[in-house]
């Protein structure tokens, strides 16, 4: 056959070939289907001869977040957000409003957007075991960050968070020492059903057993927001006064507006009623420099590196610990002058 006809049919034939990729819609459908699912996935197919490096390691996170009632969850959530675009990812956001369903709906729409991994900071404890087996068989690892599940642990990749228990011993031990080792407690509980605020209850009631000068005689939940903790601590001034000499609040937010409800009911905040909180937010330093506040035990906020640490691992294949554990300080007022300048959130 003369090299002219042969290059005529060769031509024919791919010309035919492209026509047939084409037609089977389905390749190109298919692509752009999983195109808002996984850009990193459709770059590589529309690239299947030479599929980019760098497009195989931009991820596709989906992040269910609580809410926005304290400084702690803004800044847990910009440095999330902060480290997603740092690392060329794309980040799909939900704020539940602190509804655990919206959580689920959130977390059952990014497994239909096939994401490469679900990162959730629970609402609350329990409630989540069918939603976590449904992300399971869509193998999309979930990772829990700052905040636990009592669910079966095989459901979840890791945990990446605080121990909330020794927070609530380290408060119990600042806010005797304030205290002088007797006198009544009011507390102001954290979100009910949240594990930050189960375990800080539980850990600050265990701590408290050697302490037998000191008892708590009014608990109520401020659900970590300010103005709920303001309005809380104004019920216990009503019904017991004079009668209180030191607060545990859950979270800083909470001890911020029981400073206000203090000072508005002609007290000394820090001085006559003593006052210790969680989380360790700049307000609360600014307070114990103003001599408002007595001690915040730091709860680490800024996890969003670890997050995507961990998300990549686990889209490679590999393996988390179960349990990723922040490292916190305890700031007592006479540390608040020389940390404050370097508190970042
Ligand atoms: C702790 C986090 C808590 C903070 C609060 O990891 O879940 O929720 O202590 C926040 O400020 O609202």
């Amino acid at each position: 056959m003369n090299k002219l006809l042969a290059r005529a049919i060769s031509s024919i034939a791919a010309i035919t070939m492209v026509f047939s990729l084409a037609a089977c819609g389905g390749s190109s459908s298919k692509v752009e289907s999983t195109q808002s699912a996984k850009p990193s996935e459709t770059a590589q197919a529309s690239e299947a001869a030479a599929p980019s490096t760098e497009a195989a390691k931009k991820l596709v996170i989906g992040f269910a977040q609580v809410g926005a009632e304290s400084a702690w969850r803004t800044a847990e959530t910009q440095s999330i957000k902060d480290e997603a675009a740092k690392r060329g990812y794309d980040l799909k956001f939900s704020d539940a409003q602190q509804k655990q369903e919206n959580q689920i709906k959130a977390i059952r729409s990014f497994i239909q957007q096939k994401v490469d991994a679900i990162v959730v900071a629970p609402a609350v404890s329990s409630g989540w075991d069918t939603v976590f087996k449904e992300a399971q068989d869509a193998k999309i690892p979930v990772i829990l960050v700052d905040r636990g599940v009592d669910c079966d642990p095989s459901l979840y990749s890791t945990f990446i968070g605080s121990d909330f228990i020794e927070e609530g011993k380290n408060a119990c031990i600042e806010l005797a020492k304030a205290m002088g080792e007797k006198g009544n407690i009011v507390e102001l509980q954290g979100s009910v059903g949240a594990s930050a605020a189960t375990d800080r209850q539980k850990g600050f009631a265990e701590e408290l057993k050697n302490h037998p000068d000191l008892k708590i005689i009014k608990t109520q939940s401020g659900d970590f927001a300010r103005a709920k903790g303001k309005e809380v601590m104004e019920s216990f001034l009503k019904s017991d006064g004079k009668n209180i000499q030191g607060v545990y609040a859950h979270n800083d937010d909470m001890g911020m507006g029981a400073i206000q409800a203090i000072e508005e009911a002609g007290l000394k905040p820090g001085v006559d009623i003593k006052i210790v909180g969680v989380d360790g937010i700049k307000d609360a330093f600014q307070a114990m420099v103003d001599g408002k506040y007595n001690a915040t035990v730091e709860c680490n906020p800024l996890l969003g590196p670890q997050v995507f640490d961990a998300a990549e691992t686990l889209v490679k294949g590999g393996t988390v610990e179960k349990w990723i554990k922040s490292q916190e300080g305890i700031y007592p007022a006479d540390k608040a002058q020389e940390a404050l300048p370097n508190r970042v959130y």
